[in-house]
């Protein structure tokens, strides 16, 4: 349908789109094409390599991916949102470069994004209702099978980047995609995306374990976020040097692109980060007890590696840290832990340090 012969409340949209998204905090918002015919196949092709690792998740709900229609009947739109949360190139790196403190990925040290994104994606839904009509939907912020950024690449959001997260010129990557699945039938954007990759490879040359296999390819199974928030059990012994302090997922990558330069600051006060999270030691954080580490983490994405998981990630950064008795005093003082996966952390770890279990 062309522009002019589209419903007068239609014919501006993308405009008035963007402008109620923005009332609710998000950056951008456009109306994608569904076509994810070329997208399924990379993901097939990713599945059969392996390259998912132990999230089953990601092969047992690979075809709901692709169809947004299965996955929520009678959809017939879906809009596309970004929510900047402030990847502060500049603030990290001093960070990453003190094997004394610990490094959580910048997206993780505010409150949870689902939460926050699912809250106003359901504001915006409404908004919608009020100008276009009641309508059937559902809201997503990475919390169901959704192919979200070759979704936000065809609503023109942006590009994926040889890293294979979505990248936008005037934003760097540092956002949050969501969608919302309407049985409204909007037009699409027209617009469609360059690709400002170039030459570039930063990224790949970067990324301390060679996750990025090939460009556009990340073997999550090399992939420091997939093994220090998403994998449980032990974490490959040779892969946990090249953790360095990254003791909650990893922004390498996406530190050392040139688009990064126009990261955006958080696009809302609750990013901002909690407990000193963003600079903390090492030892400090491996003090907490479960009841500290509880309250602590309580409605932020960080909960998702669960106490084990924090406890063992701290483990690899103590035994990458530079040697001294705080460091060992805090290793010893866990090298009884009732948990095996723990245990066995921090024994590697004193090792690394010629120290022995106290
Ligand atoms: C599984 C997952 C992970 C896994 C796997 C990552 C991955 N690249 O798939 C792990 C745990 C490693 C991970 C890590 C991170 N994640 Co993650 N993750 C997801 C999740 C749930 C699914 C992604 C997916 O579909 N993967 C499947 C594979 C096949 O997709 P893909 O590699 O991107 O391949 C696509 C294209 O690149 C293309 N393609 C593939 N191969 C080829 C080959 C060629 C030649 C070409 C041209 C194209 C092409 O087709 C594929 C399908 O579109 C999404 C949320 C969602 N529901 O979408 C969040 C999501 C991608 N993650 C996100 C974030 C923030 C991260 C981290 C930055 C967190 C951190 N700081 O630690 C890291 C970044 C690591 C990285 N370099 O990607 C954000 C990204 C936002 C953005 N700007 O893009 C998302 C969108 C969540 C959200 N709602 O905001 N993540
Ligand atoms: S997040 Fe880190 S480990 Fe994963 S691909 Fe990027 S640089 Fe490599
Ligand atoms: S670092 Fe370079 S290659 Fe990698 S995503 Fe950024 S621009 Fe593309």
């Amino acid at each position: 349908m062309t522009a002019s012969a589209l419903p007068r409340e239609l014919r501006d949209l993308p405009g008035r789109l963007r402008d109620w998204a923005a009332a609710e905090g998000f950056s951008d918002a456009a109306v994608a094409r569904p076509d994810l015919d070329a997208d399924h196949e990379h993901l097939r092709d990713w599945l059969d390599a392996g390259h998912h690792g132990d999230m089953r998740w990601m092969a047992d709900t690979a075809s709901l991916r692709a169809d947004p229609e299965a996955l929520r009947q009678g959809t017939r739109s879906v809009i596309c949102v970004r929510m900047d949360y402030g990847l502060d190139t500049e603030a990290a790196w001093p960070v990453l470069n003190d094997g004394s403190r610990g490094y959580v990925s910048r997206y993780a040290l505010g409150r949870d994004y689902h939460k926050v994104m699912r809250k106003r994606l359901a504001r915006l839904a409404d908004r919608i209702a009020a100008v276009l009509g009641p309508h059937g939907y559902r809201v997503f912020a990475d919390s169901a099978p959704v192919l979200e950024k070759a979704l936000a690449r065809n609503a023109a959001l942006g590009w994926i980047g040889k890293h294979t997260l979505l990248l936008n010129r005037e934003a760097g990557s540092g956002f949050f995609l969501g969608e919302i699945y309407t049985d409204l039938a909007l037009p699409p954007t027209e617009a469609r995306p360059g690709a400002y990759c170039g030459s570039c490879r930063a990224c790949i040359d970067v990324c301390p374990t060679g996750a990025i296999v090939a460009p556009y390819q990340l073997d999550a199974r090399r992939c420091i976020s997939y093994l220090t928030i998403e994998h449980r059990g032990s974490i490959p012994e040779a892969l946990r040097p090249a953790i360095g302090n990254r003791i909650f997922g990893c922004d390498d990558c996406q530190l050392v692109c040139p688009w990064n330069r126009y990261a955006q600051e958080a696009a809302v006060p609750d990013f901002a980060p909690r407990h000193g999270l963003d600079s903390a030691a090492l030892t400090e954080l491996f003090a907490w007890d479960e009841a500290t580490w509880s309250a602590n983490t309580e409605g932020m994405a960080l909960r998702r590696a669960g106490y084990r998981g924090w406890l063992r990630n701290i483990a690899v950064a103590l035994g990458n840290a530079p040697t001294g008795s705080a460091v060992i005093a805090a290793l010893q003082s866990r090298a009884d832990h009732e948990d095996t996966v723990v245990r066995e952390h921090v024994r590697w770890a004193l090792a690394r340090h010629d120290a022995v279990a106290g």
